[in-house]
């Protein structure tokens, strides 16, 4: 994989005298591009990605930039699309030193090509499709976990604390909640050795989810898993307890939002999540969580410090290349560990980084606690299936 990688780094710098057109132009600033979705039900989460990003450029300005330049941030609007995305990563073709995003998978999922073509360096704070940085584009960096990853977690922790239950999934049918309804159930049937009493999409474009939960009602479920983001999962949440469906709803970093407790109220009450573990306790994140918080009216947005933490992975990788240029940055970002709010971050041979820990939270009287741990210890999670 590794040696893959390098090969299409080296065919790139090769190629480096052709695509000198396509690169940022501007001598004296550094082009940041935060692609996100700026409007529409997730507007928060591309807003809370780039007022971070913004945050992290004026930390870099105040100690003069990089390498001499001014580090300027632009937005774009992908509305959450992948379509939109893949126009966006066409329309930046040399105009941005590099790219924030884009949150969510299907999107980056979209655009990355575009980027990789144009010979862009993107970096996602949130797209936790695995497939992103299994397809091996060198300039397609990812700084959070994997679905994968927060699946295997969350069928750990449902398969130890609720033995026995009737467990049903459903998922939104998007690159990011299919694959982690997908990477939950492999992993749970594999740990439990029992199936699932029900599997199958919702569609994301109904406001209603009646008919979903009368059909999942009629198989008497005692917990549903979701694969998908808060404004559906909130809805269900609701719709459940609405037609009497006494399940435990179990989610991922979709619906880790404090939307989706203040969409759901007081149904919200007992929900659970895998995010990482509580990112304010960090001892290197609290100077700037108290930063953000200040800029954002408390908030602290779930991918805010992963958005931070991207930008500095630019910046410092730009210092260390002493170059802009893409292709020598994600060069030097393979032979340095990255100063961020999480410790020192390093990347593994697929452009993910090295640690990403998932663990179980759980809805306490309005907000997200981390859940106990105190359960007897599932079977060891060995040689799962492949999800396809
Ligand atoms: N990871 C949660 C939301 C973004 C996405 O992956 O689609």
């Amino acid at each position: 994989m590794r040696k893959a990688m390098m090969a299409r780094l080296a065919v790139a710098v090769a190629g480096a005298g052709l695509l000198l057109g396509g690169m940022a132009c501007s001598k004296k600033e550094v082009t940041l591009l935060v692609a996100a979705p700026m409007s529409g039900e997730q507007a928060q989460a591309g807003n809370d990605l780039l007022d971070a990003v913004r945050f992290a450029a004026e930390e870099w300005n105040v100690k003069g930039g990089v390498l001499g330049k001014k580090v300027v941030v632009q937005s774009a609007d992908d509305k959450g699309d992948p379509d939109t995305a893949a126009k966006i990563a066409a329309e930046w073709k040399g105009k941005a030193d590099a790219v924030i995003g884009h949150y969510n998978s299907s999107c980056t999922l979209a655009a990355m090509e575009v980027y990789y073509k144009n010979r862009t360096l993107m970096i996602t704070p949130s797209s936790t499709n695995p497939e992103i940085t299994e397809k091996g584009y060198p300039l397609v960096f990812r700084v959070c976990g994997r679905d994968d990853q927060q699946g295997k977690s969350a069928a750990a922790y449902v398969a130890g604390h609720f033995p026995g239950a009737r467990v049903a999934v459903l998922h939104d049918n998007s690159s990011y909640g299919k694959e982690l309804a997908n990477e939950f159930m492999a992993n749970y049937e594999f740990l439990t050795k029992s199936k699932l009493i029900h599997y199958g999409p919702i569609d994301r474009s109904h406001v209603d989810f009646a008919s979903e939960v009368s059909a999942l009602k009629a198989k008497e479920p005692t917990l549903v898993y979701f694969g998908g983001l808060w404004p559906q999962g909130a809805e269900l949440v609701k719709q459940m307890r609405r037609s009497e469906l006494p399940v435990t709803f179990v989610s991922g970093d979709g619906c880790f939002d404090p939307q989706f407790i203040k969409a759901a109220g007081s149904d919200a009450e007992g929900s659970l999540a895998t995010f990482i573990p509580d990112q304010e306790k960090l001892p290197t994140a609290k100077a700037t969580v108290r930063a953000i918080k200040g800029r954002s009216g408390g908030r602290l947005g779930p991918y805010a410090l992963y958005a931070y933490s991207a930008a500095n992975v630019v910046l410092q990788g730009m210092a260390k290349a002493q170059s802009t240029d893409s292709v020598a940055v994600a060069k030097a970002l393979h032979t340095m560990e990255v100063e961020t709010p999480f410790g020192m971050m390093k990347f593994d041979d697929k452009n993910d980084p090295q640690q990403s820990p998932f663990v179980m939270w759980k809805v306490e009287g309005g907000v997200f606690v981390e859940a106990p741990k105190d359960a007897p210890a599932a079977p060891a999670p060995v040689a799962v299936p492949e999800v396809k």
